[in-house]
């Protein structure tokens, strides 16, 4: 029986675009830094993190020390929205507590 197909790299596809992929678009994302000061206790910071970003007391302690030791350090990663609520979060509940702490976000 005749193959209706022509054979591959013939003709019969000329003309065709064949990588025309549809790429999924995903949202950038944001990361979320806190910097260190001089001023804000250390067990402040440590209750930031575990009460804003869902950290253990252990990684909390671990990434506080990170930032005091190295100035600053990403403590998660974000759409915008979600970004921009912690930042909020974190600057709103320092200023309540009047500690100079400050958090803020940049595109990953
Ligand atoms: N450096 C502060 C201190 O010695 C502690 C601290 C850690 C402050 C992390 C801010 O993001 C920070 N009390």
């Amino acid at each position: 029986m005749a193959d209706p197909e022509p054979p591959e790299g013939g003709d019969g596809d000329a003309g065709v675009l064949l990588e025309s992929k549809t790429r999924t678009q995903r949202p950038p994302l944001y990361k979320v830094l806190l910097l260190n000061d001089d001023f804000t206790p250390m067990e402040f910071v440590v209750h930031v993190l575990e009460r804003f970003f869902g950290m253990t007391h252990a990684q909390s302690f671990e990434l506080m020390l990170t930032v005091h030791k190295k100035g600053v350090a990403v403590v998660g990663v974000f759409s915008h929205e979600i970004a921009e609520t912690k930042v909020s979060q974190v600057m709103d509940f320092a200023r309540r507590h009047q500690h100079p702490l400050q958090c803020t976000m940049e595109r990953e």
